[in-house]
């Protein structure tokens, strides 16, 4: 799917680049395991997976789409390729893990200790991947080594890098992710501007937006040390 040719979303304005971004106590974090991925797959199912290459085996797509941080940064036409979330939940999941039909809420984690929840539903759609590949090449630490999620059409926090474990809970479970509740909406759809739940999307465009510089050089200082110190 490109999007190459549509408007931003509301309140967004393009990068020239594609910085390392996050909440700022995962500047310093790093995935032990780069190369080959292993996925835990737990929660309210039959049976709990250890996945190793959890792409195996299922069809490998390629997809152009743009990424769209909260903080009001988007970056356009990031040629990804990996799996469908789909084929891995209809083709891995479903059959091998059993989930509950009423564990309708999927928490992410990364290798980093970052975590998110999305609805399964919101999963489910045909642009979200686990994708091992950006622009041609396996995703370096920055950007997600060695898999991550990408769903488009939510903002970039939804789109949990080094993903390690997927878990299925109830909706009403009140599941912790990384950020404080303010900043996390349960969809987090970029089109509906949901940037955060209380206070409404336009507003939390203006608290953001000045903290996007700060947030890309302590992200950028904390990968050339990590650089430095694994020797890459
Ligand atoms: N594991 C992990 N995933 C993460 C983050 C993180 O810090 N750790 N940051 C999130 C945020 S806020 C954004 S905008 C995107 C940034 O992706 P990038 O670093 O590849 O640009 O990753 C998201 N996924
Ligand atoms: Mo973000």
């Amino acid at each position: 799917m490109s999007t190459m040719s549509s408007p931003l979303p509301p309140g967004q304005r393009e990068t020239a680049d594609f910085p390392r971004f996050g909440l700022t106590q995962f500047a310093g974090r790093f995935p032990s395991q780069t190369t080959r991925p292993t996925l835990q797959v737990i929660g309210l199912i039959e049976s709990e997976l250890s996945l190793e290459d959890p792409l195996q085996q299922l069809p490998r797509v390629k997809q152009t789409s743009d990424f769209h941080c909260v903080t009001t940064w988007s970056r356009r036409s990031l040629r990804w390729s990996g799996v469908r979330f789909v084929d891995f939940f209809e083709q891995v999941v479903r059959p091998q893990a059993r989930p509950d039909a009423a564990a309708t809420l999927v928490a992410l984690r990364g290798q980093d200790g970052a975590r998110t929840a999305m609805q399964l539903e919101d999963l489910l759609s045909s642009d979200v991947l686990l994708a091992d590949t950006l622009d041609g090449a396996p995703l370096s630490v920055d950007h997600g080594a060695p898999l991550r999620l990408i769903a488009p059409q939510h903002y970039g926090y939804k789109s949990i890098k080094h993903l390690s474990r997927i878990e299925f809970l109830l909706p009403s479970s009140g599941y912790r992710v990384s950020a404080l509740r303010f900043m996390d909406h349960p969809r987090a759809r970029v089109a509906h501007e949901e940037r955060g739940r209380y206070f409404p999307g336009w507003l939390l465009r203006y608290a953001y937006r000045p903290l996007v510089r700060g947030t890309v050089a302590l992200f950028q200082k904390a990968s050339l040390e990590h650089q430095a110190k694994s020797g890459a």
